[in-house]
């Protein structure tokens, strides 16, 4: 199939999952071509069958707000007749499935249906805005189909927006041959020189995040044991959370590594993860830990509990609650026995139920059932 995929392709879940999905449908045969502002963050080189169309907005002094959400229809239009394309499949409602939508009607006789991936704020932040509402519940359903990442999101999608139509549930994934645990791979001796145990955590640093608790997490473990933090990704919330780090006198033991492409082998040099967010419709994050064998600690929200059940690959706190929360992580650091016993858990349940493997022919078999039913 020839496949137009269109995400935010800077650092968050979404895009990884677009472009992810993107590297194993084009190494399944699929002609993949991403459709964005900006090459997507995983897509670290150039491979077969893979190609990007940049979208461009021009700028004119009326434009207050250049129209992105009209360039990129215009751009969808173009690459689908270029080359073809059977469908499009669109990461985070807005403005995509809008966009998408403008395409598929300027189609002149021709068939170019949409599908539409819902990932978390589009539904539960952005689209329930007043401003937003109306065009986000239009897009969804004017979608040919229409996925969600986790059970969570579904049923908020279908509750919130009183939708009718079927929304389907497609989970994140993890290439489980690139995401597994180290053995002599691990990059722990540069961080953790002295056998230190290593705490990370991976995100955007959107308030979202609760990057702050991680701080307050690992200040607490680091008062019981010789500990190092990875701080991994970047985002608005970093610099306050490098004040906080310097604050408490832990400069020398946290490490703000930024944007990386090969996240893989810092995770698997980690003993445990934090995810403490306010709100995750999955918590990619946490998978990708998993599936290194690194058990999480994360807050009981949203779809994070169809990830990780309590106590088996990991701990669910509450919200806010650090001081659980870094009990519970020191519960799996000052124990080699419930640290490899969770790993080994984590990695399980990653192999048993998000591996590539299993979720990218969901996939497949939907877009064979839109292409059939056009
Ligand atoms: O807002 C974010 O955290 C970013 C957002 C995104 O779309 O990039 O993440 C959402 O999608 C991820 C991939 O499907 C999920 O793993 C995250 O849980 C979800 N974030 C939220 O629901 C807050």
């Amino acid at each position: 199939m020839k496949i137009g995929i269109t995400c935010y392709p800077t650092y968050g879940g979404s895009g990884v999952v677009a472009t992810e999905l993107g590297l194993e449908l084009a190494a399944r045969g699929h002609d993949v071509h991403f459709i964005s502002y900006a090459v997507p963050v995983r897509m670290t080189e150039a491979r077969e069958r893979i190609h990007f169309h940049e979208v461009e907005v021009m700028s004119y002094p009326l434009f207050d707000h250049p129209p992105y959400t009209l360039a990129l229809a215009s751009m969808m239009y173009n690459v689908a007749a270029a080359e073809n394309l059977d469908l499009l499949h669109v990461h985070y409602a807005l403005p995509h499935s809008v966009s998408a939508y403008l395409a598929r009607a300027m189609q002149n006789g021709r068939k170019l249906p949409f599908v539409t991936t819902l990932h978390g704020t589009d539904i539960t932040l952005v689209g329930q805005d007043r401003s937003y509402l109306p065009i986000t519940r239009f897009s969804i359903e004017q979608s040919d189909a229409v996925t969600a990442i986790s059970e969570y999101l579904r049923q908020v999608t279908l509750k919130e927006f009183d939708i009718r139509r079927p929304v389907e549930l497609i989970p994140n994934f993890v290439n489980c041959d690139i995401f597994f645990p180290a053995e002599d791979g691990s990059r722990r001796p540069e961080f953790a020189p002295h056998d230190e145990k290593i705490l990370v955590h991976l995100s955007n640093f959107r308030p979202v995040k609760r990057v702050s608790d991680v701080v307050e997490t690992f200040a607490l473990v680091r008062e019981k044991i010789p500990a190092k933090l990875l701080m991994i990704g970047d985002g608005p919330d970093r610099a306050s959370a490098e004040w906080m780090v310097r604050r408490k006198g832990l400069s020398r033991d946290a490490h703000f590594l930024g944007k990386q492409s090969q996240v893989q082998t810092l995770l698997s040099s980690a003993d445990v993860l934090l995810l403490p967010s306010q709100l995750e419709s999955f918590g990619l994050a946490a998978l990708e830990g998993m599936a290194c064998g690194v058990p999480a600690v994360a807050s009981r929200i949203g779809g994070i509990p169809e990830v990780i059940t309590d106590g088996v690959e990991g701990y669910l706190v509450e919200i806010g609650d650090v001081r659980t929360m870094a009990d519970r992580a020191l519960g799996i650091l000052t124990s080699a026995e419930r640290r490899e016993q969770m790993g080994r858990a984590a990695r399980d349940r990653a192999l048993r139920e998000f591996c590539s493997t299993k979720i990218i022919p969901l996939y497949e078999n939907l877009y064979r059932r839109i292409l059939e039913a056009n």
